[in-house]
């Protein structure tokens, strides 16, 4: 889809001006690793792999998190007998094991799981939890997230969807996804920053998803907030007193990763993402690998609702008979089919496998999440979860993205103007005044280099590009769709800035390109002057500039490399055609103010830097453009 069809809707207000348990079931007792493999154990986020939860290995997101004093990690735990740390940590215990309660107390410590009279006090409420994500599933709001993980491109086991705050996006294993916003009812939109009705803004074109399907989960975002501060106080850990901004730990959650995972039965005939055994312990098939959740406050709590559907006998619920629905559901009550599993990342501490019954909680409380990772382990009924977590913010939401748009749009004049003066308007008929002075403007103000200037779109430009525009479109036509309600205009507003900034970055380009052909003077060294600058009359350039343009130039064809590769990935090849990344989105055509491969463009400039060396050519010879 070019950006003529799927981004710039000319009428529309915009930011620019324009331009199982394991086969074997429970092992009850210790279990002995199956497969001896080294894995390093670091406090860090770490693994997420295989296609794995919203955990994250990417170190460039490790980074992102604010520096923040941090506990001291939980004490570690030694099985009883056990001949050394490696033979503790490797095997595993369950609720039915003597040693489970001490080594949960001790080496789990932040780890809570509530029964389902406590999340749902309300039958009602309960209800209608289940009908919502009965009601996501029947719309197709489910789908697998293609993760990038190295040079590993591939789907998660599970599918998935983001509900949140309005504007709030969630990022991981490079990829970023797009919240629904759960206070989609009448009155929120009304009073929300929507920019001005328009044709895709009318209520026929954006009821999709329906209003108020996602209130159940926020209502149950908010009983699991008040729950996670109910336990801080009633389990309060010395290691984490005083860490942190409010209380010990933060709830405030703002997004919820809403996952459905089939049973073991049949996830592992999936043809996207066929599911794979756990490959530490044995402990059988995993519909979410081991991970530590990633782009979290720090030190925040997680908190995860778990509902079952139907047993394994049908994959669908209308293939159930009332009767058989019911036994299902008090199965998964009395003995649970589907586990939590945990493990320490202290190399001492043996993992645990926590039953889940149906319609209860857990909760990874304060620095749980960092100090230990978490699998989930299929079982024999469909499974919903609701992943409620505090993302960070800093660069995750739509409002960011728009303010660093419209700062970058500020600097598009000031870009026009010097390829103005390059071309020979700025003297005498330009509307600015020159000063006496080349370096500054006519308030006496130091003008911002051209490779300033440039950096300052092109920095934007790229970030919009990739961590919004594409990866927005990355995710198919099925995407786009279902996020009509709230995303598709504001990818578009987006993308009309984007355009926007082309043009700025084409300005820039003009102006390196006659500022080159044009006959300077070289600085005077005995007056205090740069004998590498050229001094033109009526405007200043370096071959800094030149340097920077290139390397910005080079930045973005990169980055493009890196997306065409990513596209290219077998892992779409299995996904429906509606789901595989919206080709030439943003788009470029005939028109555009610069081409899609910025390659011949950033040869064209060092080019251009050579000839401004030699001191132009009076502008002479062949107008090329790159
Ligand atoms: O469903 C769960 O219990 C946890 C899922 C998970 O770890 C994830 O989505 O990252």
């Amino acid at each position: 889809m070019g950006k003529r069809d799927c981004a710039r809707a000319d009428a529309r207000p915009s930011l620019a001006s324009r331009p199982s348990p394991g086969p074997s079931g429970p092992s009850g007792g210790l279990t002995k690793k199956k497969k001896k493999k080294k894995t390093k154990t670091t406090r860090a986020n770490a693994v997420g792999g295989g296609g794995g939860g919203g955990g994250d290995a990417d170190g460039a997101l490790a980074a992102r998190r604010a520096p923040a004093p941090r506990p001291p990690p939980p004490p570690a735990y030694r099985l009883r007998g056990a001949t050394s740390d490696a033979v503790s940590a490797s095997a595993v215990l369950t609720p039915s094991d003597a040693e489970f309660a001490p080594c949960a107390a001790r080496a789990y410590r932040g780890f809570h799981v509530d029964p389902p009279r406590v999340v749902h006090p309300d039958d009602a409420e309960r209800r209608a939890v289940h009908a919502a994500f009965e009601r996501m599933r029947d719309l197709g709001l489910f789908h697998h997230d293609v993760l990038e993980a190295g040079k590993t491109v591939s789907p998660t086991f599970v599918q998935r969807l983001l509900v949140g705050d309005r504007g709030m996006t969630y990022h991981y294993q490079r990829l970023r996804i797009f919240a629904h916003p759960w206070d989609d009812d009448a009155a929120a939109a009304a009073a929300s920053d929507d920019p001005s009705p328009d044709a895709s803004s009318s209520p026929a074109a954006s009821s999709f998803p329906p209003p108020g399907i996602f209130a159940p989960i926020k209502r149950l975002n908010e009983r699991l907030r008040r729950r996670a501060v109910a336990l801080w106080r009633e389990h309060p850990d010395a290691r984490c007193a005083g860490v942190g901004e409010r209380e010990d730990s933060d709830a405030s959650y703002n997004v919820s990763l809403v996952n459905l995972m089939a049973p073991a039965s049949v996830a592992g005939r999936d043809p996207v993402a066929p599911l794979k055994d756990e490959n530490i312990y044995g402990m059988g098939a995993a519909s979410v690998s081991w991970h530590s959740d990633s782009s979290l406050k720090e030190n925040s709590t997680v908190a995860v609702y778990h509902h079952c559907g139907d047993d394994d006998s049908s994959d669908s619920e209308e293939g159930l008979p009332p009767k058989k629905k019911e036994k299902a559901s008090s199965s998964e009550t009395a003995r649970p089919s589907w586990h939590v599993g945990l493990r320490a990342l202290d190399g001492t501490s043996p993992a645990l496998r926590v039953p889940l019954a149906t319609d209860s909680a857990y909760y990874m409380c304060r620095d749980f999440n960092a100090t230990h990772h978490h699998a989930v382990l299929a079982g024999r009924t469909r499974r919903f979860s609701s992943t409620h977590r505090v993302a960070v913010t800093a660069k995750d939401t739509f409002e960011y993205a728009k303010a660093r748009c419209v700062r970058a749009l500020k600097l598009l004049p000031a870009l026009k103007a010097r390829a103005r003066d390059a071309r020979g308007g700025g003297k005498g008929g330009g509307t600015r005044t020159r000063n006496e002075n080349e370096d500054e403007d006519e308030n006496g103000q130091r003008r911002p280099s051209l490779a300033k200037l440039m950096q300052g779109v092109a920095e934007a430009h790229r970030e919009v590009e990739f961590q919004w525009i594409r990866m927005f479109w990355l995710q198919g036509s099925a995407h786009a769709r279902q996020h009509r309600a709230y995303w598709t205009r504001r990818i578009e507003e987006l993308t009309q800035a984007w355009d926007a900034m082309e043009l700025g970055l084409r300005w820039g380009l003009d102006a390196l390109r006659l500022g080159a052909k044009k006959k300077g003077r070289k600085d005077t060294p005995g007056s205090g002057g740069d004998p590498s600058r050229v001094l033109r009359d009526d405007f200043e350039i370096t071959p800094r500039d030149y340097d920077v343009a290139a390397y910005l130039l080079g930045e973005i064809a990169e980055a493009r490399e890196a997306y065409r590769a990513r596209v290219q990935a077998a892992a779409y090849g299995r996904l429906p055609a509606e789901r595989r990344p919206v080709r030439n989105a943003p788009g470029f055509d005939a028109k555009s103010p610069m081409p899609e491969d910025l390659r011949p463009v950033a040869k064209a400039v060092e080019r251009w830097k050579a000839e401004f060396l030699a001191g132009g050519n009076g502008g002479k010879g062949k107008r090329s453009v790159f």
